[in-house]
């Protein structure tokens, strides 16, 4: 055959076979849910994008080199594609490093892993098989760049990337910061960037780790002995116990709209009555503590009474972490523990750190139904996902502590017309128009929430907690807040604003009232602790029982903003609590804030280094007592060999 003057460099080609395999396999064999035609066009470009920035390192190479180069990567490339795709049809999850090194889920894959692998697969083998047969017939695929074409071709990799990275920013921002689901990074940068996303993580988040040696923990144990861990008894201790808990943290909602109206119609009208209750003890002055990792983060401060990150999600970056979680606690005291979410399972990372906090299930999206009629937006609507949820619920072992978590009043707060109970707000926020209906919707489905828990017989034997999980309007939508609130959006009214609904219902109590004082998410757990009575002596939290008299006397935000009972804090200025005024002083030494300020700065500082340095494996929280780092070692070894049994 005659060779023509110009033949496609094997790179190139490379590129697209390997490109247009990729696309098709995320497109048709990961069930990676596309919402738009950016999402779709991001999805096709990647692919080509992450090729190229492998193959076209060839460049620089010799050309029998380039061709050995291209071999190997393109059949590397194919294998760690294939991996994935073998792992996702048993775990609808894509690989991480961690989990390579989870002895179990290995294991668990290891048993099944014939049922995985399919015949036609082979066809995945293709595009390798054409650059083995064109690198082995002669070199003449290989490119003999100048220096400059090299260094163009180089360029070409970086613009690519660059491009890749900033239409997923657009599409997702804050894609790396958030540290969101693996979905949504797969989908936006592609498996291959995803893996090294995955692999500088871990490395991080290890180093951080082993640098620790457990002497960090002293300080931190006898601060939180001091200061926050408190056993005091109330009247209220054990007021609940053996009781079931049926935790509901409600998605987005927010303190603004309890007894509001909206074109004469109330908007949250369930709750409005329900923190009324005699049977219900309400806290008016509750607030969200969290940061990036949103529900999740919530999840987390109400687990563990501690903190989230400033930057990214915990149950992302530190979901192999030792903790003492409130469903360790509550299995040890013979409860079974469960959580209800009808998205998909790797959101948030849930699936992984449930299982690291112990708890025995995990209800996720495939538990549930969903069709035409039933979904929209995030999916499942919440009336479906509560009843659906019953013959589960009844089925459970009793006592249990089960965690709900609605999803309708979720940004954007869309909702078909025909589901809305009251009309939309009148601003120019299309954001918070919407979130008015949804907050209804959602209100009704929590009323029949109590209804099928009557008539499945859960209701008389349980507490049910509804709790917001963080706030669903932002800074963004002031003006629009401002004409709804009636009043100028500044600091004070920012922290204010991030008040989100906290009520206890325990059937029968008929002690209900509404307590005033300053509450936050991280006095959860050490509160439902206390009315189930539970006595954990050894346990270090950063959050009081709410009905204690001794507390710590301030709710720290994430972002080292804080309330007092007679301040807030909110950029720089400390504000009278009663008034809203900025106190003004003649010194920053002088505010009445900065005794607390440093109080609060000091406290996030050491929730931060419990988590980098997992610090909480050398706590023993049975006994009391610090470990060495031999200790843990020692420990962790025994761990893996069993697990690896
Ligand atoms: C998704 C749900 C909502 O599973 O928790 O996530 P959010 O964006 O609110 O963290
Ligand atoms: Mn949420």
């Amino acid at each position: 055959m005659q060779a023509s003057k110009f033949k496609l460099p094997l790179f190139i080609i490379a590129t697209v076979l390997f490109g247009l395999k990729t696309y098709i396999v995320y497109k048709y064999m990961f069930n990676l849910s596309i919402e738009n035609t950016m999402q779709e066009l991001i999805l096709f470009l990647n692919p080509f994008v992450s090729a190229y920035l492998v193959f076209a390192i060839s460049v620089w190479l010799k050309p029998r080199r380039q061709m050995k180069y291209l071999r190997w990567t393109i059949l590397i490339g194919t294998m760690i594609l294939y991996l994935n795709l073998v792992f996702y049809r048993n775990f609808t999850d894509f690989i991480t490093i961690p989990v390579l090194f989870q002895g179990n889920n290995a294991a668990d894959l290891g048993s099944s892993i014939l049922s995985l692998v399919h015949l036609p697969d082979l066809l995945l083998f293709m595009d390798v098989a054409v650059v083995w047969f064109l690198s082995k017939r002669a070199a003449s695929w290989a490119v003999d760049f100048s220096k400059a074409g090299k260094i163009a071709a180089t360029a070409v990799t970086f613009l690519l990337l660059t491009a890749n990275v900033v239409l997923a920013e657009m599409e997702r921002p804050m894609l790396f910061v958030r540290a969101f689901d693996r979905e949504y990074l797969v989908k936006n940068i592609g498996i291959f960037n995803y893996h090294v996303y995955d692999a500088t993580m871990t490395t991080k988040t290890k180093a951080q780790r082993v640098l620790a040696d457990g002497s960090e923990v002293q300080e931190i144990e006898t601060y939180m002995r001091e200061n926050t861990t408190n056993n005091e008894k109330t009247d209220l201790f054990g007021v609940a116990e053996d009781r079931n808990v049926i935790f509901v943290s409600v998605e987005s909602m927010q303190n603004f709209v309890l007894d509001e109206e909206v074109n004469g119609k109330e908007i949250t009208p369930f709750m409005n009555d329900l923190k009324e209750s005699s049977d219900t003890i309400f806290f008016p002055n509750f607030y969200h503590q969290t940061a990036q990792g949103k529900t999740s983060d919530s999840e987390f401060i109400v687990e563990n009474s501690m903190y989230p990150l400033p930057r990214g999600a915990v149950y992302f970056t530190h979901a192999a972490n030792e903790y003492n979680s409130l469903p360790e606690i509550l299995n040890e005291e013979d409860y079974y523990t469960s959580v209800y979410h009808a998205n998909n399972k790797s959101f948030w990372n849930r699936d992984t750190m449930y299982a690291n906090l112990g708890y025995d299930k995990f209800f996720d999206e495939q538990s549930f139904e969903e069709n035409e009629e039933n979904s929209f937006g995030w999916g499942l609507e919440d009336k479906a996902f509560f009843e659906q949820s019953i013959k589960y619920l009844k089925e459970q072992e009793q006592p249990f502590y089960s965690k709900f978590i609605t999803l309708t009043h979720h940004f954007p707060f869309e909702l078909p017309e025909e589901k809305a109970h009251i009309d939309k707000y009148n601003s120019n926020s299309k954001t918070l128009n919407n979130y008015m209906p949804t907050a209804r919707y959602t209100d009704e489905s929590l009323k029949g929430f109590f209804q099928q828990l009557k008539d499945a017989g859960l209701y008389e034997d349980s507490i049910i907690v509804l709790m917001g999980d963080h706030y669903g309007i932002s800074d963004f939508h002031n003006k629009a807040m401002s004409q709804f609130l009636g009043t100028e959006i500044d600091g004070y009214q920012h922290i204010q604003n991030q008040r989100v609904p906290f009520m206890i219902h325990i059937p029968g109590y008929e002690g209900g009232k509404q307590y005033d004082k300053i509450a936050g998410q991280v006095d959860v757990k050490p509160t439902l602790m206390h009315l189930l009575g539970i006595e954990e002596e050894n346990d270090l939290s950063f959050g009081t029982n709410l009905f204690a008299d001794e507390r710590k006397g301030f709710i720290a935000m994430r972002d080292g903003s804080f309330v007092t009972d007679e301040y807030i804090y909110k950029g720089e200025v400390c504000y009278d609590r009663e008034t809203g005024e900025p106190i003004e002083t003649a010194s920053e030494q002088e505010s009445p804030c900065l005794p607390f300020k440093e109080k609060v700065d000091k406290e996030l500082a050491y929730s931060d280094s419990l988590i980098y340095g997992d610090l909480l494996r050398f706590y023993d929280f049975d006994e009391g007592e610090r470990q060495t780092k031999e200790e843990v070692e020692e420990k962790e070894k025994k761990k893996e060999q069993q697990n690896n049994q």
